[in-house]
């Protein structure tokens, strides 16, 4: 047995032994409590939902087991993977061990590649990524031993092996798709040899003389990798998840929702609104013509992309980690540059506009100037590289759901003649 799978096997009783504890002696304690607002407001700050493998204070941006994500960057985002299931860091052996299983697991089934080579040219990466998992669902291990009369106790089990084999392969699917549907030629073989982020890097075939795009890689995998449990990719997947839907379907539900400009989408739409800035002003932009480019979107009624957040109040610390970098290994890049500048600007001008609550960059303000400047220019695909890495903290999220024996999700939704009769009480 893998050595994952050994460690959870210990750590999975003792998780339900004390939830089952704390549910007994604490289940009527009230800790939350909806206004009208919340009901009509997305929910916002209801706390409703358990997640520990990580958590978004506002004004600390992601702990994940309850360190801060500044205090990871140096971690390979398999060895993340394993802190997030367990909350221990691995050790060599153990971070051995699963890269070993990862690269076991890596066969993507050929009727992918024929699926996807079917679809219309234009199709957008994020539907391609999720038509290759959703076709593959019948690979399941969770949906074969579900179907077979697996015990209850074992569904975490059948969960687990379903994630490792679906993490396997998606960095070999999504580098082939971004080889695809961008025509950058054969599909590149994987290197057994790297680490998963390496591989992805090697696999894209982007022109790496100094290894720099791979650090970013591993560093872009991991920032990403989760997000508490309420933001819309992780809530739709492991609301799906709880009707014991298997993870090719409980994944591709929470991607769709990734796919959306609001959330994921926005790396994507980020540096479109960059590069039409650069365009527009023939060159990196004084503050002074941010200032006015960015009350003209505003004024136009869309979105700053890349700034504000459902959540955070501060600058996220992911953004920061990744302008770090920029300004490390990317100084003087036109794209990198304006996003530097963007952030000197934009949060000033939000200030402005009341309603906004958070006038600060997240992840996304600045991620896809450094892929830009190591050339993976195609923006449409970097949902895709967002997705890759979101499915760690999905599939964690959902081992520990399995292991803990969360019910099927199902609130309750009220009517707006009800609000209007119970307000008047
Ligand atoms: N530009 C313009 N208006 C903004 C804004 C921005 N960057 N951020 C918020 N607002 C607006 C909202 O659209 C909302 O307007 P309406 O009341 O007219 O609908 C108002 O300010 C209040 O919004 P909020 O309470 O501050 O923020 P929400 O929780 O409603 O929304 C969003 C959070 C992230 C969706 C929002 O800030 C936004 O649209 N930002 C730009 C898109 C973006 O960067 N998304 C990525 C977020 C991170 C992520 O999930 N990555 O995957």
């Amino acid at each position: 047995m893998y050595k994952l799978k050994e460690k959870l096997q210990k750590l999975i009783p003792v998780w339900r032994d004390e939830i089952k504890s704390i549910q007994k002696e604490y289940g009527e304690k009230v800790i939350s409590q909806v206004t009208v607002a919340q009901a009509y407001g997305g929910m916002r700050a209801v706390k409703s939902l358990i997640c520990d493998t990580s958590e978004v204070p506002p004004d600390k941006g992601l702990l994940i087991r309850g360190v801060p994500v500044k205090d990871l960057t140096d971690k390979l985002p398999e060895e993340v993977f394993w802190f997030l299931l367990t909350g221990e860091h691995p050790t060599k052996d153990e971070l051995k061990d699963l890269q070993g299983e990862l690269v076991r697991r890596n066969n993507v089934p050929v009727y992918v590649w024929y699926v996807l080579r079917a679809m219309p040219a234009d199709s957008h990466p994020m539907a391609m990524l999720n038509t290759a998992i959703l076709i593959m669902q019948k690979e399941s291990v969770f949906q074969k031993r579900y179907d077979e009369g697996m015990k209850k106790d074992e569904y975490w089990d059948a969960t687990l092996e379903d994630a490792l084999n679906i993490l396997a392969i998606l960095p070999t699917i999504a580098a082939g798709i971004y080889r695809m549907r961008y025509y950058k030629g054969a599909l590149i073989q994987s290197d057994p040899k790297l680490d998963w982020a390496a591989d992805y890097a090697h696999m894209l075939g982007i022109a790496d003389p100094n290894g720099e795009f791979t650090k970013l890689m591993r560093l872009y995998m991991v920032l990403h990798s989760d997000h508490e449990s309420g933001n819309v990719s992780a809530m739709s997947a492991s609301t799906v998840n709880s009707a014991l839907s298997d993870l090719y379907f409980s994944l591709s539900a929470g991607l769709n929702g990734l796919a959306g400009p609001l959330h994921g989408l926005a790396n994507q739409e980020c540096l479109k609104w960059i590069l039409e800035t650069i365009k527009k002003f023939d060159g990196v932009p004084t503050e002074r013509q941010l200032k006015d480019y960015a009350w003209e979107t505003l004024n136009s009624g869309q979105v700053i992309p890349g700034y504000g957040h459902a959540v955070l109040r501060i600058t996220d610390p992911r953004f920061d980690a990744i302008l770090a970098f920029g300004k490390k290994y990317c100084a003087g890049s036109d794209v990198f540059d304006t996003v530097s500048r963007v952030f000197d600007v934009v949060p000033d001008v939000l200030k402005e506009v009341q309603k906004i609550k958070d006038p600060w960059p997240n992840v996304d303000a600045a991620s896809g100037a450094l892929l830009y400047h190591y050339g993976l220019s195609e923006f449409s695909f970097y949902t895709v590289l967002f997705a890759v890495s979101r499915a760690m903290g999905v599939f964690a999220q959902a081992v520990m759901n399995r292991g803990t024996n969360m019910p099927i999700i199902r609130p309750k939704s009220v009517t707006t003649e009800w609000i209007k009769k119970e307000v008047k009480k």
